[in-house]
């Protein structure tokens, strides 16, 4: 058997067009469906359904032979122990500093002022900011960092943007792009030797299914 774990929404969605070209279609709908362990049209292949942010511990432990993840949550996680064979050019988007439109964040940069910089990606920002020479301090939140600013939490957020209207909406603009994001496949490095037979073919077919820069 072997297991590939997803998270719902984007990668679920961007994952099943790859999937496809290696002849596997899953057969349940998990918008639809209550179940975290879906079937596929081959027997031997199942899709578990897991957080995105815990897909690399799932591939790490050996819960899933397999599984997509974003570079922010690989980056997070520390991708240590995975093997990471294809960057799958799939839900694509940008890490960013982003403030409030009045808040004007060059020149607290320059005059070397601590900023409150909220974020669920504290690692990234921390490196961020200290190889810029940023002074900051960090508020780690879970979820609907695009608030901090707006309610005096916090001078400036780290998260992902992909077309902007969430910043746009919130009257955030972005200041500084971090890093590009995309999602990669992970591989546990025990189950790629023990069964490489299997696993191979279907790296390399998902690879294949690739679309180009
Ligand atoms: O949502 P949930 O809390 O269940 O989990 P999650 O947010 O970890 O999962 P999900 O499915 O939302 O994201 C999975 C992966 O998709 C992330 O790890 C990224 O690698 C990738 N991805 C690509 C994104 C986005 N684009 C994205 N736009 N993840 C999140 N967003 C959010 C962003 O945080 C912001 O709130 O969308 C909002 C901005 O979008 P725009 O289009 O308004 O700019
Ligand atoms: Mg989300």
């Amino acid at each position: 058997m072997i297991t590939l774990a997803l998270s719902k929404g984007r990668i679920f969605e961007e994952t099943l067009p790859l999937l496809a070209a290696a002849g596997i279609q899953v057969l349940e709908d998990p918008d639809s469906s209550r179940k975290l362990i879906l079937p596929t049209n081959q027997a031997e292949v199942r899709v578990v359904l897991v957080r995105a942010t815990d897909v690399p511990t799932y591939v790490e432990y050996g819960g899933a032979d397999l599984g997509v993840a974003g570079r922010d949550v690989l980056i997070e996680h520390g991708g240590q122990g995975l093997y990471q064979p294809l960057d799958l050019r799939i839900a694509q988007c940008r890490m960013s500093v982003a403030v409030r439109d009045d808040f004007d964040y060059e020149n607290a940069v320059r005059q070397g002022s601590r900023i409150r910089v909220a974020t669920k990606y504290t690692g990234i920002a921390r490196q961020h900011f200290a190889d810029k020479g940023v002074h900051v301090d960090l508020i780690k939140l879970y979820g609907s960092m695009e608030l901090a600013p707006l309610t005096g939490l916090a001078d400036a957020i780290v998260d992902l943007v992909s077309t902007g209207s969430t910043l746009k909406a919130n009257r955030l603009v972005e200041v500084e792009r971090i890093m590009d994001i995309s999602s990669r496949l992970v591989v546990n490095q025990a189950a790629l030797k023990l069964k490489r037979e299997a696993l191979k073919p279907l790296i390399d077919a998902i690879g294949s299914a690739i679309p180009s820069a």
